[in-house]
């Protein structure tokens, strides 16, 4: 590994814990493409910033799967939310590619507000159903790659909700 390697890997983190809580500048909702909430962590982070939110959402439109969108954090200690549209898990190859964009496309827009600081949930790892070991990698392939080409962004946090998720992502990180 090469210094610029590791100056990117430092810049990741892997917590355990609930992503409303969380003091970065923008944390990443697995929104659906409506943008008017939803279970999960969509539910939780609606519940927490409270309902501008849902009038901002709804402002907004919906979005496609694989884009994002960004609003206020409101009640959150986030300054933003940054809502992306995961796939719904199908088995088939297209499924990796709407993952890396939503990852993509949260990143990008992080960096056009240039924010330094960004949290992921495990996107599409719930309700729809994506196998946790292929979003993990995609999600830290994906990030490290951006990293790479140094914009805003100084701190990448990836949020685990279960301690099986966690343990996840740490034994990527490890590995590369
Ligand atoms: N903090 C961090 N992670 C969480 C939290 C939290 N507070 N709550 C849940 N998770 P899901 P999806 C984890 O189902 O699969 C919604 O209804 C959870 O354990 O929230 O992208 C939307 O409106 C899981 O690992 O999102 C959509 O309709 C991960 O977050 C649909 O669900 C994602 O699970 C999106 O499904």
């Amino acid at each position: 590994m090469n210094i610029m390697d590791k100056k990117i890997l430092a810049s990741i983190e892997i917590r355990q814990g609930d992503i409303t809580q969380i003091e970065v500048d923008v944390i990443v909702n697995a929104a659906n493409s409506s943008l008017l909430g939803g279970g999960g962590v969509d539910g939780a982070i609606h519940r927490a910033a409270g309902p501008e939110l849902l009038t901002e959402c709804r402002s907004i439109g919906g979005c496609h799967t694989g884009e994002a969108r960004i609003t206020r954090g409101y009640k959150l200690p986030a300054r933003y939310v940054i809502h992306t549209v995961g796939p719904v898990y199908s088995g088939k190859p297209h499924d990796s590619q709407l993952l890396t964009r939503c990852y993509l496309n949260s990143l990008k827009l992080a960096s056009d507000y240039n924010l330094a600081s960004i949290a992921f949930p495990a996107i599409s790892c719930g309700v729809y159903r994506y196998p946790i070991n292929d979003a993990c990698k995609i999600a830290i392939d994906t990030t490290c790659n951006f990293l790479k080409a140094g914009r805003s962004l100084k701190k990448v946090i990836f949020i685990l909700f279960s301690s099986k998720n966690y343990k996840t992502y740490m034994d990527y990180l490890k590995s590369i």
